[in-house]
């Protein structure tokens, strides 16, 4: 992969390195993406199960969903992409990964400073009493009630319409404000408000690469666009920073 000069001049300089990762990231494990075509949303449409009006109407049938999701993660492994990003923390200065994805592999692949903007899959909560629940049962097909109270339990991700974890939000907004080189992975930017800390990076002042199959939404505000696979580009990137970053 031919890496254009004006990234690596910068990357090589660069101290504070961001990355921002989305379910493309994930994909080389098995795990489906959103909207891509054999994606989740293909088969279900988004108002129909990652909201809370969805939850109350048929508390049920979602918690089944995301019950047939954790079997998925459970049995799926990091793949080269959340390897080459765990070496990254280590070669630069100060290194942030903030992470769409609920599914734990970037710890897993061994990431320490990892920012989680949609909630974690594997954590579930009382939405009467906030309390979390203990380790639960994940062949379980009913919702649960919580232990205390009686209320239902839903997973701790962010459905739409929902606040994102308002320090994690914070903390990334100022981790894209403070960059030298931003990379947006595997993500097809069209959430908000994660889809914004490209565009606040780059208007910062970083030099702003996205890493996807293909280009995005915010590609043309964007200052690059590395087409490929995110396992393969981020490998060959970290081998390259190994040999020649400073
Ligand atoms: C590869 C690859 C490989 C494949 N290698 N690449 C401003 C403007 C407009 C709308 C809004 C706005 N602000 C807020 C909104 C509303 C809404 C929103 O953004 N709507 C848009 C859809 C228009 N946002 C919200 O509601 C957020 N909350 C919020 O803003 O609160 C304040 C507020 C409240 C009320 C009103 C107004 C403001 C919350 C968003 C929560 C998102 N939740 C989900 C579900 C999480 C739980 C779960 O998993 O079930 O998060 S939705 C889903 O999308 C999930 C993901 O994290 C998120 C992003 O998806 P991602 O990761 O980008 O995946 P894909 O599939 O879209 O893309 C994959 C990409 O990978 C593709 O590009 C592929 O090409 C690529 N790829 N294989 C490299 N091997
Ligand atoms: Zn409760």
């Amino acid at each position: 992969m031919n890496f254009s000069e004006s990234f690596i001049r910068r990357l090589k300089a660069a101290e504070n390195v961001t990355v921002l990762t989305g379910a493309g990231v994930s994909a080389e494990s098995g795990v489906p993406t959103f909207r891509d075509p054999g994606g989740i949303w293909e088969k279900f449409k988004p108002e129909q199960l990652a909201n809370f009006e969805a939850f109350m109407r048929d508390p049920d049938f979602v918690w089944n969903w995301y019950q047939h999701r954790r079997e998925i993660m459970r049995d799926v492994k990091p793949n080269a992409g959340h390897f080459a990003l765990a070496e990254m923390e280590s070669i630069f200065r100060n290194f942030n990964l903030i992470t769409q994805n609920i599914d734990n592999l970037h710890f897993r692949a061994g990431s320490k400073k990892v920012t989680e903007l949609h909630g974690n899959i594997e954590r579930n909560f009382c939405i009467s009493c906030r309390k979390f629940a203990e380790e639960i049962d994940i062949t379980e097909k009913k919702v649960l009630k919580c232990e205390s109270c009686g209320g239902l339990i839903r997973p701790d991700v962010v459905w739409f319409g929902e606040m994102l974890p308002m320090q994690a939000l914070q903390f990334s907004e100022q981790c894209a404000s403070n960059s030298d080189v931003f990379l947006s992975v595997g993500t097809s930017a069209e959430v908000y408000p994660a889809a914004m800390l490209p565009i606040i990076a780059k208007k910062a002042g970083a030099y702003v690469a996205e890493i996807n199959l293909n280009p995005t939404a915010i590609s043309w505000e964007l200052n690059e666009t590395i087409c490929g696979k995110s396992g393969e580009v981020l490998s060959e990137l970290v081998n390259y920073l190994k040999e020649n970053k400073n």
